[in-house]
């Protein structure tokens, strides 16, 4: 364990200094931030109102609209000066998820991060290769400064060029690798066409997420390497990657608890839920300065267990992210939201509003095929016109997503039309096993 005093620590010790943190910190955002202190106000709810962290339950949620709605940087709760580094993600729209943190936060975030790094059978003695991406994304960075706070050699090669991945993993000796499952299987894939034998490589151990993953894919993953591989989670808004993460028992991921209090509660009714129930994962920062997060509802689905693990760690597990509430695709570890894709369409005359999304994975590489139904008169038309169209159409959707979409225009009224809620996407990935 990197931290055991804090990852093994009693129970009711954690609670109270979970209590303690979590009335800081919402002290500090009814004081800094407006938006809380609207939102409280709106509640009829002060600070001192929470006098135990069952108290918590009575306090606004914070959703992925607030932050669209305050961006970029309304909802940071300390002065510009003290933020040094500045993450982001898509939104549900055009604006981006911004999140901010200052010298302490980073802190944390390594400190999380090479916590998990060790939960993975990490330490000093290993060369860790990132392949996340570096960048607005927090997947690169964060792995990073937990790699390098626990004084393992890190290799950052970020995403992409695969072969000289590969070209990597067999020359520095890598003993571990992060990157999506997804590029795993895709990276697998490219050795095995190499002729190289992952198996006789060092590498012992893989440190995966950002996107969902089944057990069927671990194990794939973990024959195709001849590793063990886990499951970590996390997301921009609360930190980056390091929220949870899989210990050796590979039972659940471990939640940091004592800088993220977790809360599950059912989507409908917005109640919490107990232990051991299905809902909706909902974290609030427990130290976070320049962006702390009350009761953030992730749209993730999960249940969390109290039981302490074997291992010796006595924070609450979440079992592997189960689905989600709303209709976000992680296409190559990139989040998508339909609305960002209709969004485009809707600014382009052209176009019928009838479209849809078909996610496969081909290969071991995810694709996406937008189709949109074109109109009448322009389906009659010329085919170059046509190609025109669809070129231009794919051009502004790739910049918007920053992936590459294949553009298929389909004849009027073939995209089928719904009753209730249009089914704009067909995922054909099986992801949640
Ligand atoms: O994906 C942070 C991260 C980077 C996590 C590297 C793990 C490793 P975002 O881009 O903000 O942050 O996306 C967060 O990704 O709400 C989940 O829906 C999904 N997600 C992240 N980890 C997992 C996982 C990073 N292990 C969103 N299993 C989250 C399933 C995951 N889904």
């Amino acid at each position: 364990m990197w931290s055991p005093e804090y990852e093994s620590m009693a129970h009711n010790r954690r609670q109270e200094l979970q209590l303690k943190r979590l009335r800081a910190t919402i002290e500090r955002v009814y004081k800094h931030v407006s938006f809380y202190r609207g939102k409280m106000e709106a509640a009829g709810i002060i600070p001192d109102d929470l006098q135990s962290l069952d108290d918590l339950q009575y306090f606004p949620f914070t959703t992925k609209d607030d932050l669209r709605e305050n961006y970029p940087f309304g909802l940071f709760a300390t002065d510009s000066d003290e933020v040094v580094r500045i993450h982001a993600s898509s939104g549900t729209t055009g604006k981006m998820t911004v999140v901010g943190y200052t010298k302490n936060d980073l802190g944390v975030w390594a400190e999380v991060m090479a916590r998990s790094i060790a939960s993975a059978g990490g330490g000093r003695h290993d060369r860790i290769q990132v392949a996340y991406g570096y960048g607005l994304f927090t997947g690169g960075l964060g792995v990073h400064y937990g790699a390098e706070l626990i004084g393992a050699m890190v290799i950052p090669t970020s995403g992409g060029n695969t072969k000289r991945q590969l070209q990597v993993m067999q020359d520095f000796g890598v003993t571990m690798v992060a990157c999506t499952p997804s590029y795993a299987l895709y990276m697998a894939e490219v050795a095995a066409e190499e002729g190289i034998d992952l198996h006789s490589l060092p590498i012992k151990a893989g440190i995966f997420g950002a996107e969902p993953w089944s057990e069927p894919i671990r194990k794939r993953i973990e024959d195709q390497y001849g590793i063990k591989a886990y499951d970590i989670y996390g997301l921009s808004e609360i930190i980056g990657p390091g929220v949870a993460i899989e210990c050796q028992e590979q039972n659940g991921l471990h939640i940091a608890e004592d800088h993220f209090l977790a809360e599950v509660i059912d989507p409908q009714t917005e109640r919490p839920l107990p232990d051991g129930e299905k809902g909706e994962l909902v974290f609030t920062t427990l130290t976070k300065e320049a962006f702390p997060l009350i009761r953030y509802r992730t749209k993730d689905l999960s249940l969390l267990y109290a039981e302490p693990c074997v291992c010796g760690r006595t924070v609450k597990r979440m079992h592997r992210i189960l689905g989600r509430t709303d209709d976000m695709l992680i296409i190559r570890g990139v989040n998508v939201f339909p609305s960002q894709i209709e969004t485009v369409l809707l600014e382009n005359g052209d176009t019928a509003p009838h479209y849809q999304l078909v996610v496969d994975r081909i290969g071991n590489l995810d694709d996406l095929e937008v189709r949109i139904e074109v109109s009448e008169a322009l389906f009659a038309s010329e085919v170059r016109k046509l190609e025109e169209l669809g070129a231009k159409i794919r051009q502004r959707i790739e910049s918007t997503l920053g992936i590459s979409v294949r553009v298929k225009l389909v004849e009027p009224k073939t995209i089928p039309r719904s009753e209730g809620k249009a089914q704009r996407v067909i995922d054909k990935r099986n992801l949640y096993g």
